[in-house]
């Protein structure tokens, strides 16, 4: 919905990879005027609709909508991006089909480098409902000690010397230092920030952090393209579970 220049980007590659692996996806650009009702109106009827298995309303949205209203609409069968209250909530019972996009895509690149969770001192800087939430709760499920640290936390730089695994979602530009990671650390940078029209940086300062860490993600090319990975792996399992076409 919108014009959010991020937003364009961010969904053209999403759709360039339904159609790389042979998901067929159909986009609706609703203009910025558009009502609630109008937007509701038609998650209706694309959850009424038995050929599509997902559906995702990319974030943000205008102003006048509340975001909230939208993602409670989508049925929690088709929700692939696990915003939808009920799957927030089997997210942490542990229960779950859908893991938001972006958090899984951390836990995937964890996991495929080899990198074991259990008993690590676990840092999330950022309380988002998107990603710092769930991510926290992904790291407790495989065992890691979590912290949560945002805005309003004391000495963040004590919390962040302390990480084994650090999880930068604040959405600063180089808000992380070198000087804040401890010797060894698995840090990893979620943060998409714009800095100038072809410039992009994430939330951790590449050239110090790289320095200290005994593992990094670069920006752009490291959380961004897996938490499109895990989108498609959300829409695959949809389509498993809603058992359509
Ligand atoms: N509903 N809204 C909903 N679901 C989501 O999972 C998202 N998110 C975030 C924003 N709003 C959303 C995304 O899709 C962030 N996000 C996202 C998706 C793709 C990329 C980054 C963030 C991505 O492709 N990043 C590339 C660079 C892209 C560029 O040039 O700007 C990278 O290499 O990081």
């Amino acid at each position: 919905m919108g014009e959010d220049p991020a937003s364009k980007v961010y969904v053209a590659n999403k759709k360039k990879a339904c159609e790389y692996i042979g998901i067929n996806s159909f986009e609706y650009k609703l203009p910025e005027e558009t009502t609630e009702e109008e937007v509701i109106e038609l998650i209706n009827k694309l959850n009424n609709d038995n050929t599509v298995s997902g559906i995702l309303c990319q974030l943000p949205v205008p102003k006048h909508i509340n975001e909230e209203a939208i993602i409670n609409a989508i049925d929690p069968k088709k929700d692939v991006d696990a915003f939808h209250p009920i799957n927030v909530g089997k997210i942490m019972t542990g229960n779950y089909d859908f893991v938001p996009c972006t958090p899984a895509g951390v836990m995937e690149l964890i996991k495929e480098s080899g990198i074991d969770v259990t008993g690590k001192e676990c840092v999330v800087v950022g309380r988002s409902n998107i990603v710092g939430k769930p991510m926290s709760m992904l790291l407790l499920h495989q065992n890691g000690t979590v912290t949560v640290c945002h805005s309003k936390t004391k000495d963040l730089k004590a919390k962040t010397k302390s990480a084994d695994i650090l999880v930068a979602a604040v959405g600063i530009p180089n808000f992380i230092t070198g000087d804040m990671i401890k010797e060894g650390a698995v840090v990893i940078d979620v943060g998409i920030n714009r800095i100038a029209p072809k410039t992009l940086v994430g939330d951790v300062e590449f050239d110090t952090a790289k320095e200290v860490a005994g593992a990094i993600t670069p920006v752009p090319g490291g959380v961004g393209p897996m938490t499109i990975a895990m989108l498609m792996k959300n829409t695959l399992k949809a389509a498993e579970v809603n058992k359509t076409v």
